[in-house]
């Protein structure tokens, strides 16, 4: 097999990498500590994805809509202080929301602590 075609093949693998591993496809690390959100998320459809990313980029909670317009309860997962790893929120992050790996508006949403909940309603742009 000529070096051309190797390379080929190599850049085609590579494509379906990336384009299967958006952050809205992201696993999440299930921790201990929560905090779960929920509202409605107006403009958004059955199916669509919500995802959660803390200030680390860690994705931190996911949430598939189950009814036009209505999320929740969206857990998010905070940190677990027992393991070295850094799984998720910490107290006083502000999160980043996402719909199908899109931004929402979401200024000001914080992760306040565990077993907290807050009733959040977001909007398509
Ligand atoms: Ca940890």
């Amino acid at each position: 097999m000529a070096v051309k075609q190797i390379s080929k093949i190599a850049l085609i693998i590579f494509f379906v990498l990336v384009s299967t591993s958006n952050a809205f496809e992201a696993s999440i690390s299930i921790t201990p500590i929560s905090m779960d959100f929920f509202g409605t998320i107006t403009g958004a459809e059955t199916g669509d994805i919500i995802t959660v990313v803390d200030p680390d980029q860690v994705v931190c909670g996911k949430f598939v809509l189950s009814k036009k317009s209505r999320y929740g309860f969206l857990h998010v997962y905070g940190d677990d202080p027992t393991t070295p790893v850094d799984e998720g929120a910490e107290v006083s992050d502000r999160l980043t929301f996402l719909l199908n790996g899109k931004l929402i508006t979401t200024d000001g949403i914080i992760w306040s602590g565990d077993k907290h909940r807050r009733n959040l309603n977001l909007s398509i742009k």
